[in-house]
């Protein structure tokens, strides 16, 4: 571009069209920007055409109804360029946003967050800012369309999923992965819009990378292409190749950052700060947008508007073939995402034969037991592992495998991508429709909490299936063994940590886990085999309180507090504790975060006022604290594991009932 032209690149009514209908993107986003004299304003001043060409001419999307099932997703992978999202969704006319919001874009009192918040607004679809997750999502978001296209087909389910992203989104490592799956799964639905603009923060991406970014999506299976973001007839061409694609399309826009900004343009000072008053006025002069900030002429908004209101026809139809579709209560049940009675039942059972039988099997093994019963009674489950699934048991008898000419099953194997895994549950949850869960061993959490973070932040239904939850997974050892991640886990706000002792609570934190509209959940599951230990069967789902009392004791003098694997150690301790004549009793605490949200008067009663407390968990103590006191006692780890079997290690550690009984005795002495 040179600077001595108004309006550069190629001539042309419809670039000059395009160009002038961009300017509005880039005057608000400089103006937004300099406003909040924070925020960036390269990204949306380099992505304005390439955005305005999607959005006036492709994306399917009817502004009037932002949660239209079949519409095309937008995510903003890059989501610093936020203000580029928040022009779009005020210029097509989405409900909720205003302009107001977006001259106090990045101020606690407007919904125009620093980066897109989902739940913010309509229109943003994902929250984005940890570079690369975007693109995890829109993967997970392309997969459910697949999955539900199958199910569907295209009168009902047939849309496509672009995606955003930047030379910061494609150098991390949660890019590969999701690239990989994407490209192995053929999600020909699914078009990657790279911001080639060769400038990251610290100046051009020449510093710190040469990878050649269309021979990698090349070598993952996508269909690639290159197009100028500035050439509104080039860009044009390139989604139209993209239509066309029987993979995934990736198209490399080259782009200039800050386009407009004479000064800054081209060069990381355009990334991440508001370009300054005398900077934003020569830009106005350059792009010859002669305007107050934040006026937007009449002619242009309302072109901006019809882009709005053009899928409504396509909606309308879409309605209409719904209401004819003998698939329309089905369709619409998912849709909804309400647990069906049938499952709360069917858990229910599983909760009352476990009581009778008395089965000693590991929890992964039951939840594998809940699964069953849950996926046979609800098509929205999918399920996976990243290349864990005999470990995991996550695959039930009747989830056929998704292949990459097959989406009628129910059941993927993201391969070995837990960060992968993870960013696309997200999207599928975000998609709707379905409902996912997915496993890996609970130690590489670690690999995939940025997600879970983000699923969190979000507050949407995803379930983290993490099994091999502790030094009981014996011989694999320290690197395999977590050790701090409940702690990790349970520190994460939003987030529902599980740690089940038996079937029956096994059972009982799947049906909160999946009634919990708002709250992903990670359920920690062991490797080894544990005793039942809820005898007595309640219709009532004890584990929703968070803690319980399992066994009681009258006049107890020690109140034993437990989780998962070692409730087995601490009913064993109260019963060498009652030989010694000391009345001990055990509670349970499957979820802290449920226990929290109980009555004061419910939760002193299960803390056991007067009671010496202890807690008993093959986990580092952290967090303990607020139960037991910093004086209570702890039987647990205070290091990393090591290899060995399963008994030998707790022994080793000297988490054993024995262990408790002497902590309980001194704890009562001092
Ligand atoms: C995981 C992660 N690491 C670091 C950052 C901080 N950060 C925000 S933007 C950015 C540079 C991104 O470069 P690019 O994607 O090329 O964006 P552009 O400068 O072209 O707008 C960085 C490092 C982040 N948001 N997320
Ligand atoms: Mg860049």
């Amino acid at each position: 571009m040179s600077s001595s032209n108004t309006i550069s690149g190629p001539a042309g009514d419809f670039q000059q069209h395009t160009r002038r209908l961009a300017n509005a993107i880039r005057a608000l986003a400089m103006d937004g920007v300099q406003a909040a004299k924070s925020g960036h304003p390269g990204m949306p001043m380099g992505m304005a055409d390439v955005a305005t060409v999607l959005f006036s001419k492709f994306l399917k999307f009817d502004a009037a109804d932002p949660t239209w099932p079949d519409r095309d997703r937008f995510v903003l992978s890059a989501g610093h360029g936020s203000m580029l999202l928040y022009s779009l969704l005020w210029l097509t006319g989405y409900p909720k946003i205003t302009i107001d919001n977006i001259k106090l874009f990045r101020n606690i009192a407007s919904p125009c967050a620093g980066h897109p918040e989902y739940g913010h607004l309509p229109g943003i679809e994902t929250t984005t800012g940890p570079l690369g997750q975007g693109v995890g999502n829109a993967v997970g978001m392309a997969m459910a369309e697949r999955i539900l296209n199958a199910r569907y087909g295209d009168g009902l389910v047939n849309h496509r999923t672009y995606v955003v992203a930047g030379d910061g989104c494609l150098m991390e490592g949660i890019s590969h992965e999701a690239i990989g799956l994407a490209g192995h799964l053929k999600l020909k639905k699914l078009v990657l819009i790279y911001d080639d603009n060769h400038i990251s923060i610290d100046g051009p991406t020449s510093l710190s990378d040469s990878t050649d970014a269309i021979e990698r999506f090349a070598a993952a299976g996508w269909a690639t292409r290159r197009a100028d973001g500035h050439d509104a007839a080039d860009i044009e061409a390139a989604f139209k190749w993209a239509q066309t694609q029987s993979r995934p399309a990736m198209i490399a826009f080259r782009t200039i950052i800050g386009f407009g900004a004479p000064h800054k343009q081209g060069t990381a000072k355009a990334h991440g700060e508001a370009l300054g008053p005398e900077e934003v006025a020569a830009a106005r002069k350059e792009l010859n947008w002669l305007y107050d900030p934040f006026v937007i002429p009449a002619d242009i908004l309302s072109q901006w508007r019809a882009f709005g209101t053009r899928g409504k026809a396509e909606r309308n139809a879409w309605l209409e073939r719904l209401a004819a579709s003998d698939a329309k209560a089905a369709f619409e049940a998912l849709e909804k995402g309400d647990v069906p009675a049938a499952v709360l039942a069917a858990l229910n059972e599983v909760k009352k034969k476990a009581s009778a039988e008395k089965p000693a099997v590991a929890t992964r093994k039951a939840s594998e037991m809940a699964l069953e019963a849950i996926n046979a009674n609800w098509a929205a489950t999918i399920g996976g592992s990243a290349d864990l699934t005999p470990s995991n048991n996550t695959k039930t008898k009747d989830l056929k495998d998704i292949t990459p000419d097959d989406f009628s099953g129910r059941y993927i194997h993201f391969g070995i991508r837990e960060h992968g895994m993870a960013a696309a549950m997200n999207g599928m949850a975000l998609h709707g429709g379905v409902v996912p869960y997915g496993g890996t061993f609970m130690v590489f959490s670690d690999y995939c909490r940025p997600s879970i973070r983000l699923s969190s932040i979000m507050g949407i239904r995803v379930v983290y299936v993490m099994t091999h939850d502790s030094i009981g997974l014996g011989e694999d050892g320290p690197t395999h063994q977590p050790v701090e991640h409940l702690a990790a886990m349970r520190a994460m706000p939003n987030l529902r940590v599980y740690r089940p002792a038996d079937v029956v609570e096994t059972a009982e934190c799947w049906a909160l886990a999946l009634a919990d509209r708002d709250h992903p959940s990670f359920i920690a599951l062991t490797r080894q085999n544990l005793p039942t230990v809820r005898l007595t069967h309640t219709d009532e789902n004890l584990s929703a309180r968070g803690a319980y009392e399992l066994a009681g004791a009258a006049g107890a003098k020690v109140t034993l507090f437990s989780t998962g694997s070692e409730i087995e150690l601490a009913l064993k301790a109260k019963e060498l504790l009652a030989a010694e004549n000391i009345a001990a009793r055990v509670v349970s605490m499957p979820c802290w975060a449920l226990f929290e949200q109980q009555s004061a008067t419910y939760r002193e009663s299960v803390l056991g006022p007067g009671t010496v407390k202890l807690a008993v968990e093959a986990a580092v103590r952290f967090g303990w604290d607020r139960y037991i006191g910093a004086n209570g006692g702890f039987v647990g780890m205070h290091s990393f594991g090591a290899s060995g079997v399963c008994k030998d290690v707790y022994k080793h550690f000297a988490i054993t009932a024995e262990s408790v009984v002497e902590a309980a005795k001194s704890a009562l002495k001092w």
